[in-house]
């Protein structure tokens, strides 16, 4: 297998760091292909934290490549303090790390517009505040400032100029608010563009020349399925392809075609920010699951929202990512729950329906719930009991593929592959 992608099944926060960093130890490169540091990327080895935002999370293994693609929008400042304290952790410099120079960069008004936007009251999305949707929006309008550009004055002035008297006017009269001048703006880029630009390089074409020496590829996906912004929750979503095509438009896969492509699950959901969420609980059993799965946003340090697991919903990432297999996380939480639940359909208009369809109105879906005998597995010594081997098959059967690895804690050995 030469090509592997790793890509959440759900609405984001999977486990996708933790996966990536355990099967990054048999690859050659790990390549982020979309979004940016509103991906908080979670991993525990030896009782030490790592959070990661816009690194690949196979950065721990120093023999992997990690890579930048040009999919992804890129804020300079955070990737140079998030470059900062992982050295503290690991041995990274511009030969393991490659940033693509036509990555869309994150600006002081991308940020802002963000924030005025969220501001606004009923239309809120519940973004990261990143910056994140407006700086695809310059992208997709052709306005968007690429890595490259960082490194040359008179192009950073260029390239900001276009579109700056329509930002300027939009923040004064609609939000108030004063943007920063293109020269202090020229400025600080220019200046985080000299730090960064040994790690700057035509990422495409490394991933090309890696491939036809045989090389190992894993793809990261950042959030999920769910927020893509075609195949997702509309207009609930992040503004980048999260679903495995963003892979080839984000990164690339020159002469090849996805292998393998596991789609990671929570063995129950959870969403943060706004949106529809059939089978979201407001019960105490919703607040235990929040509580002892530490459902807390690893960028923003929101609460996240929970429910039962969404067969529908999962049914629905299967096929648009045409995904060969689920890694099923956390089920540890749902351990010696008092009650255990896992929505099988929908009722939508009186009609049972299975799959969550972008033609379905989810908030009009009625979840139908098979209940399940708890399981009070403790995970020691590899034994699984009858109930916890139940809750798994049953999601397997349900959506026709194998869930080939299971985890039962944070850490990069709390893991079971089934296959
Ligand atoms: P944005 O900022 O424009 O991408 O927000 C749009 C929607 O996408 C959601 N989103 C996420 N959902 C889950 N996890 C994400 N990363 C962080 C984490 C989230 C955090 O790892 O916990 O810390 O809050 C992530 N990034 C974006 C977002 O909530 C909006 O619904
Ligand atoms: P990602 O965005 O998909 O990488 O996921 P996050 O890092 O945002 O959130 C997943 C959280 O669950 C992190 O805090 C992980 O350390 C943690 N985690 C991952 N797998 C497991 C598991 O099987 N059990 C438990 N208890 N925690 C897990
Ligand atoms: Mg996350």
């Amino acid at each position: 297998m030469q090509t592997l992608a790793i890509i959440g099944a759900q609405w984001g926060d999977e486990g996708k760091g933790k996966l990536t960093d355990l099967l990054a130890e048999k690859c050659d490169l790990v390549v982020r292909y979309q979004g940016g540091h509103n991906a908080g990327h979670t991993i525990w080895v030896n009782g030490q934290k790592t959070v990661l935002h816009v690194i690949p999370s196979g950065v721990l293994h120093p023999h992997c490549l990690s890579v930048i693609g040009h999919g992804v929008v890129l804020e300079p400042e955070n990737f140079l303090n998030e470059l900062s304290k992982i050295k503290g952790v690991t041995n990274v410099t511009p030969d393991n790390l490659k940033l693509s120079s036509t990555a869309t960069v994150i600006t002081s008004y991308h940020k802002l517009l963000d924030a005025a936007r969220e501001s606004q009251g009923p239309e809120k999305i519940g973004t990261t505040g990143k910056g994140i949707g407006p700086a695809y929006e310059d992208k997709v309008s052709r306005r968007g400032i690429k890595v490259k550009d960082l490194l040359d004055k008179d192009t950073l002035v260029r390239r900001l100029s276009t579109g700056y008297a329509e930002k300027a006017i939009l923040f004064k009269h609609l939000y108030q608010i004063e943007i920063p001048s293109i020269e202090s703006e020229v400025e600080r880029l220019y200046r985080y563009g000299q730090s960064l630009k040994d790690y700057v390089t035509d990422t495409f074409s490394l991933i090309d020349d890696k491939l036809s020496q045989g090389k190992r590829v894993l793809y990261e996906g950042a959030q999920g399925i769910l927020l893509d912004i075609d195949y997702g929750t509309y207009p609930y979503v992040t503004s980048s392809s999260t679903a495995g095509a963003g892979i080839y438009t984000g990164a690339g896969i020159p002469g090849r075609k996805l292998e393998e492509v596991i789609g990671v699950a929570k063995a129950y959901t959870t969403r943060v920010g706004e949106g529809p969420f059939p089978t979201e609980l407001f019960d105490e059993v919703g607040a235990e699951i929040q509580v002892n799965g530490n459902e807390i946003g690893a960028t923003t340090g929101r609460k996240r929202r929970c429910g039962w697991l969404d067969i529908p919903l999962l049914r629905y990432s299967v096929k648009c990512s045409q995904l060969t297999s689920i890694a099923l996380t956390k089920l540890d939480i749902l351990s010696n729950l008092k009650e255990l639940k896992v929505c099988y359909a929908y009722e939508v208009n009186g009609k049972v329906v299975d799959c969550a369809y972008p033609g379905i109105n989810l908030y009009n879906a009625k979840p139908l719930y098979k209940e399940f005998k708890p399981f009070t597995d403790d995970f020691s010594g590899g034994k699984t009991s009858k109930e916890l081997e139940d809750y798994i098959n049953f999601i397997q059967e349900s959506l026709g593929i194998q869930v080939g690895i299971y985890a039962y804690g944070p850490d990069r050995n709390q893991i079971v592959f089934r296959k």
